[in-house]
């Protein structure tokens, strides 16, 4: 049996489809306007490349993986570890779970124009959270962590609402935060902090 070279036939193929590309009449203008979109797409693709390998832009999560059945069992999102916690370096850690059909905690307070750092986990099935009025928007998928860092410019109580049908009390779902000016925030009473990673 005779074969032939692959690279050979591939560089052929290219050839052809670059031929007959050249042989269909493009409109001079049509031409114009391609080359630009092209070039629009490009200088997006540049943009998302360069944010991803030198800023460090990823999706939320980071796929940060978490066991949901057993995150309940004295680790990081075990119920007193929920909620707002300052740690040793000074940054604002949010813990918060969804389930069906509300956040837990119900109502967190949090101190205005400093970063924040939300790490949100489901219980169940899929969850979003929006708060209105905020950049706060992202789907909460079961098993892993979405984490999210943002600062609330405003004082004022925020509503924090699921925003992914997750079954018949979907509409009910929702939760409370309070923006505190930054000055009269009081960071909460620290509890014993109960396993740092969950990724076992
Ligand atoms: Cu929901």
């Amino acid at each position: 049996m005779q074969t032939e070279p692959i690279k050979p036939k591939y560089g052929q193929l290219l050839r052809d489809f670059v031929a007959q590309l050249r042989a269909i009449h493009i409109d001079q203008l049509e031409r114009k306007w391609i080359t630009l979109s092209m070039l629009v797409v490009g200088l997006f693709v540049g943009i998302i490349t360069i944010d991803a390998f030198f800023h460090g832009v990823n999706p939320p999560s980071k796929v940060e993986t978490v066991d949901s059945a057993s995150m309940h069992l004295n680790k990081e999102f075990a119920e007193d570890n929920l909620g707002v916690q300052v740690d040793d370096k000074g940054n604002v850690i949010i813990r918060m779970v969804a389930g069906r059909y509300t956040f837990f905690p119900k109502h967190i307070s949090v101190p205005s124009e400093t970063p924040l750092t939300f790490r949100w986990v489901s219980m169940d099935v899929l969850h979003g959270v929006h708060i209105p009025m905020t950049n706060m928007s992202t789907m909460i998928v079961p098993g892993y962590v979405a984490e999210i860092t943002t600062t609330f410019p405003k004082p004022g109580d925020y509503p924090v609402l699921c925003n992914e049908y997750c079954g018949l009390g979907h509409n009910h779902m929702w939760s409370n935060i309070s923006v505190i000016a930054k000055e009269d925030w009081k960071v909460p009473v620290k509890l014993p902090a109960k396993g740092g990673s969950n990724n076992e």
